[in-house]
């Protein structure tokens, strides 16, 4: 989507000479683009404007690294399957305090900066929450000056992009590398191999300790690197992003060739390809492909080795290594990287199992995103066993030492051992891979209080009474380079104008803003901001949906993955409830609402489409329906993705945030909606409960089940049909939805989808709805007094500095790392 806004900020004072910026456009464009002005197409003035910042950033980021080697500084490795970075053009320039320079630049050459920015495609390599906060990391990383890689897949083909054909979700091959990548270089002359399969042999050790292993896999490739510059706010430092992409060792098999097969000897190049080809789109099964593993293995053992290389070029040994690096495990995707450096350190440096092990066990940290026990991932172990026939030895003996530990302490019977134990018996044996990350790191991390607890007593509660002090929270956060200076320049220049800079630099002297809560000329500037973000997405909406709303009307907003647990499907039912009562009761002074969903599903996952073809059903016979008079609007926006996100977020007035509790571990669209001045309507669920604890109490609107409460109904006899029949307005909302009101061309459609809410109501739709619909009707109640609405917007302004990633990126580094900050 396109934005067309001046920019608010600037990272630093205008440094470049416009005329010499606009020189070096075209030096670019002739010289590495190959255009001529005259011919250039858009496409290559985005590659030459890239390319220009791009050059900017090379002296500090060769810079940076020279500082860290230099100093001997401890440096972060974060691995992560997952990078959800969207754009990097506005982040560039507006951290390196370009942006109205290039803007200007690019005029003199009649070339709209807006009108390229928007085409820059969002590298869209992750699926939702994990990979975002691994974006915001980085870009906090640089920040605050931390040496830091960031290790993950050169995905070709990034999250689907999603087309809402006749209603249902189409998913369509998301093509982010078609014209090129400015940003990216290739580095071949630092690529590693990768084996698959084989088997392992002992051979007596040179040294003349026992034996040692060597595993001679079958298949082999090459992990390549990309490296993208990352960088941080004022240009203070840049890291790299180093994505790996398999190629074959062989490109082509001679043999083959020569005998006149010419297709079989293009096989290792097209197997080399396909596994850094696509990114799995699930965020909560695991796909349990053997592709996925390989994944898997493949960037955490590139990385693993380049970790390694890069300490041995500048220490003797390894026994250093936990002094000197952290490796950070988003989630347990990269925690088959605990096995491989075991594995280097005893079969390639020599060490025994006891060194190797106490170095593995204090270099690991490992960040848990998920409770939900369909989430959690484990791999059959004759899976394991083919793929990776060392690294299953390796997990064994881990087994066997730490169920040593456990037996001997005396404290644990057979359950909780079982509980513990690496490997799962009960059924097809199964590596559970969280328990490895768990053994295996120094530190476990939770990324909200509540979900911390929750791991303490539920997943991981054997393992942590074996280890109690290893269980940490770190509540996450977002970064507010993007998700206020940049997609949101008019709110940001209003704050400028009103409590200064300040805030620029340290994000908590936001709250300077409460003292112009109740300010009445404050509240109508605050209150013009939103008004003009919304406009802006009433025309988005008007251009792509051919879609008219009334940018006066409530935009309450509901966005992330489509999943049942953040329950999108309540959110529905109550729009179809309030439908009914704005029909039945059309005396009362009914205010305007449009409810905006967007959010892809997962392909596989059945219901999460069929509420994506709820909702645009039920927009259909909303929205044409007379007697609601324009009273209530419901739009999904198809192709949910960060540039999405960024036009809609700070348009927003009502902020949905309604999982079931207990099962959303954190959340952080809840941060960036309140950082832009939207009210919550939220359970207390993961990071909702400390956003209430800072905003207030009388800033947010909280209902529902508390996780507790969700846990004892469900440990007692859990009665949706009962509840159902004692709530008229939940009653006749499901009848009309399962009996075919919004699907006359298919009555029975959502008849499955609404008698599972009859008979187990997994999410406890149910047992939620009336506390919701009140909910809603309260935040009616307050929208009717804008002064009151406003002072409440701008106290979430003002209170949430904390939800930065900048302070949860220090108390990582101080809790965690122990790197200075
Ligand atoms: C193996 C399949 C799979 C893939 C991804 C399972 C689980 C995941 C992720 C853990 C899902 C995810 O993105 N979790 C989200 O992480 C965010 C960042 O911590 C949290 O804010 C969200 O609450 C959590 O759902």
């Amino acid at each position: 989507m396109d934005k067309t806004s001046s920019p608010a900020v600037e990272a630093a004072p205008r440094q470049f000479v416009v005329s010499d910026l606009a020189d070096e456009l075209i030096e670019c464009l002739k010289y590495r683009v190959g255009k001529e002005p005259s011919v250039a197409t858009r496409h290559d003035w985005l590659s030459a404007a890239i390319k220009v910042v791009r050059d900017r950033l090379i002296d500090r980021w060769i810079e940076s690294t020279r500082r860290a080697y230099e100093n001997g500084d401890k440096r972060v490795y974060y691995l992560s399957m997952e990078f959800l970075i969207g754009r990097l053009m506005r982040d560039a320039f507006s951290n390196l305090g370009m942006m109205e320079d290039m803007r200007e630049a690019l005029a003199a050459h009649d070339v709209d900066i807006d009108l390229i920015a928007a085409l820059e495609p969002d590298a869209a390599l992750g699926n939702g929450g994990l990979g975002r906060l691994a974006a915001c990391f980085m870009e906090s990383m640089a920040s605050l000056d931390i040496p830091a890689h960031g290790y993950g897949i050169r995905y070709v083909h990034g999250l689907f992009r999603q087309e809402i054909h006749d209603g249902y979700q189409v998913e369509l091959p998301e093509t982010w590398l078609d014209h090129g990548n400015p940003w990216e270089f290739e580095r071949r002359e630092g690529a590693y191999e990768i084996g698959f399969g084989g088997s392992v042999r002992s051979v007596a050790s040179q040294e003349g300790r026992g034996e040692r292993q060597i595993w001679k896999p079958t298949e082999r490739f090459l992990a390549v690197p990309f490296d993208t510059p990352i960088a941080g706010w004022r240009g203070k430092r840049v890291n790299s992003l180093r994505l790996w992409s398999a190629m074959p060792v062989d490109p082509i098999l001679l043999d083959a060739f020569n005998a006149g097969d010419h297709i079989g000897a293009l096989r290792e190049s097209n197997k080399a390809e396909a596994l850094t080809r696509v990114l799995y789109p699930a965020d909560s099964h695991p796909a349990g492909q053997e592709l996925r593993l390989r994944q898997e293995y493949f960037f955490s053992a590139a990385s693993v080795q380049d970790i390694v290389r890069r300490h041995l070029s500048k220490y003797p040994d390894l026994h250093s290594l936990p002094d000197k690096v952290t490796i950070h495990l988003n989630d347990t995707h990269p925690a088959i990287a605990v096995a491989e450096l075991m594995r280097l350190l005893m079969d390639v440096h020599g060490h025994g199992f006891d060194s190797a092990w106490a170095i593995a066990k204090q270099t690991f940290a490992y960040t848990n995103h998920t409770l939900l026990p369909e989430a959690l991932e484990s791999w059959p172990v004759p899976l394991f066993e083919r793929l990776l026939p060392r690294h299953m030895q390796i997990i064994y003996a881990i087994n066997a030492e730490v169920l040593l530990e456990v037996r001997s302490s005396g404290r644990f019977n057979d359950d909780e051992i079982r509980e513990i134990s690496l490997i799962y018996e009960g059924g097809e044996r199964r590596v559970r891979m969280g328990n490895l990350a768990f053994v295996g790191a120094f530190s476990v991390n939770g990324v909200s209080a509540l979900h911390t607890d929750l791991m303490k007593q539920t997943v991981f509660s054997d393992l942590h009474k074996l280890y109690p002090d290893r269980i940490n929270n770190k509540t996450n956060g977002i970064t507010q380079r993007r998700w206020l200076f940049q997609c949101n320049p008019r709110l940001t220049t209003l704050i400028r104008d009103t409590i200064g800079d300040r805030f620029l630099d340290d994000i908590e002297a936001l709250s300077e803003l409460d003292a112009y809560a109740e300010d009445h000329e404050f509240q109508q500037q605050f209150s013009a901001v939103k008004r003009a973000n919304k406009e802006q997405l009433v025309k988005v909406v008007s251009e792509r949906l051919g879609v008219r709303l009334d940018p006066t009307a409530l935009f309450d907003v509901q966005i992330k993955r489509i999943h049942e647990y953040k329950r999108q499907l309540l959110n529905i039912i109550e729009a179809v409830s309030l439908y009914d009562q704005i029909r039945s009761h059309p005396e009362r002074d009914w205010l305007p609402r449009v409810k905006f969903f967007a959010g892809k599903a997962a392909p596989s996952y059945h219901n999460a489409k069929l509420i994506i073809k709820l909702a645009n059903d039920v927009a259909r016979v909303i929205n044409s329906d007379p007697s609601v008079r324009g009273l209530l609007k419901v739009v999904f926006i198809p192709n949910y993705n960060v540039s999405t996100a960024e036009i809609m977020i700070p348009a927003a007035d009502l902020s949905e945030q309604i999982s079931t509790a207990g099962l959303e571990a954190s959340g952080t669209g809840n941060m960036k909606f309140a950082l832009n001045g939207a009210l919550t309507i939220g359970t207390l669920d993961g990071a909702n409960v400390e956003l209430r604890e800072h905003v207030g109490d009388e800033n947010i609107v909280i209902f529902g089940l508390t996780a507790q409460e969700v846990a004892q109904w469900k440990a007692q006899d859990y009665r949706p049909g009962e509840i159902i029949e004692r709530s008229a307005e939940l009653k006749q909302a499901l009848e009309a939805i399962g009996t075919g009101v919004f699907s006359p061309d298919d009555p029975g459609r959502y008849g499955e989808l609404i008698s599972g809410i009859y008979k187990q109501d997994t999410f406890m739709v149910a047992a939620d709805f009336d506390a919701y619909s009140s909910a809603q009707r309260h935040v009616d109640e307050l929208w009717r007094t804008p002064a009151r609405w406003h002072r409440m917007a701008i106290h979430n302004t003002a209170r949430v500095g904390w939800f930065s990633s900048d302070r949860t990126i220090r108390q990582y580094a101080s809790e965690i790392w122990r790197v200075p900050v």
